[in-house]
């Protein structure tokens, strides 16, 4: 993937900038396994500490359909090809009830991610919440094979996000794509996106994405959702889901609105991540996607050691 972009250490001071719904930061510092467990994810600061967690270690979000008590429940059996059929779940809470009350986090309740097991087909959308807390959204997918939805929401009263994960297929025929090839270019409608930085297991990682639109770098992105970009990275192989917000808010004084719009992202482990950044621009919302692969850690060797999970 080109040559490697050398990441300064400064990156790693910044740890504001994980999403909740992403939890390995609570593996850091001192906080012993059981307080990781009850309570889940944290943005506390981390460190090279990440990496050395061992057996017990903390998941990563979206791997699982329930945790903590909360469960993703499917109330469609399937998704429909082509023409949007209404796709409806629940999110069940620890007393079994569904949940009906949400904290908002970028501008919505709860965001639903839809992405075919191949890592493609990927849309990022927000179903409505009925008073008895059934969500829906007419949904289509564009071709038939096994998906994965993910729900990132957090439910009012709780500190932290939660994503869970649940497989939902799509009748057809599969034919599983292969995964693209690592890229540092990604082009959408006309839009070139450049992907700079590295991936670095169990680190802080600065990456920065240029936008340009006829090869003229784009300055007048709007902000989606409360931000100038959302950047989900699923990891290949098993989903494992990371949701980061950038670096720097619309608004705050020091945040342009592009060309560039930096990230730091912390992957749990080596291996090939496909990376999904929605941004807006004249009035649409696009998706560039691009494959990342994570080097060798940076940390311990014990972070590439997730064979026994
Ligand atoms: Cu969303």
């Amino acid at each position: 993937m080109g040559t490697p972009l050398k990441l300064g250490s400064f990156a790693l001071g910044l740890v504001f900038v994980f999403s909740a719904a992403f939890g390995l930061g609570s593996l850091a510092g001192p906080a012993d396994s059981a307080t990781a467990t009850t309570t889940a994810h944290s943005d506390g600061g981390h460190d090279g500490a990440v990496a050395a967690a061992g057996p017990g270690e903390h998941v990563p979000a979206g791997l699982q359909i329930t945790q903590d008590g909360y469960q993703l429940q499917p109330l469609s059996p399937a998704l429909a090809v082509g023409r949007p059929q209404p796709f409806a779940f629940r999110i069940a809470g620890p007393d079994g009830a569904p949940v009906t009350g949400y904290t908002t986090s970028h501008d919505k309740d709860l965001h639903l991610i839809v992405v075919r097991r191949d890592l493609s087909g990927f849309q990022h959308v927000h179903p409505a919440l009925a008073a008895d807390g059934t969500w829906s959204i007419p949904l289509a997918v564009p071709a038939a094979g096994q998906y994965r939805v993910f729900a990132d929401f957090r439910p009012a009263g709780r500190a932290e996000g939660l994503t869970l994960g649940a497989d939902v297929p799509a009748p057809g025929d599969y034919r599983p794509r292969p995964l693209p090839a690592a890229s540092r270019t990604a082009t959408v409608d006309g839009y070139t996106v450049t992907l700079e930085g590295d991936l670095v297991p169990g680190a802080s990682s600065k990456l920065t994405l240029s936008i340009a639109k006829d090869g003229a770098p784009v300055t007048d992105l709007q902000p989606y959702l409360g931000a100038y970009g959302h950047l989900v990275a699923l990891r290949a192989g098993d989903l494992a889901y990371l949701h980061v917000h950038p670096d720097g808010a619309p608004g705050d004084g020091r945040t342009a609105a592009g060309p560039q719009v930096t990230f730091y992202a912390e992957v749990p482990s080596s291996g090939s991540y496909r990376l999904y950044l929605d941004f807006q621009h004249a009035g649409r919302v696009r998706t560039a996607e691009f494959t990342a692969t994570a080097g060798t850690p940076a940390a311990t060797p014990s972070a590439t050691d997730h064979s026994h999970e």
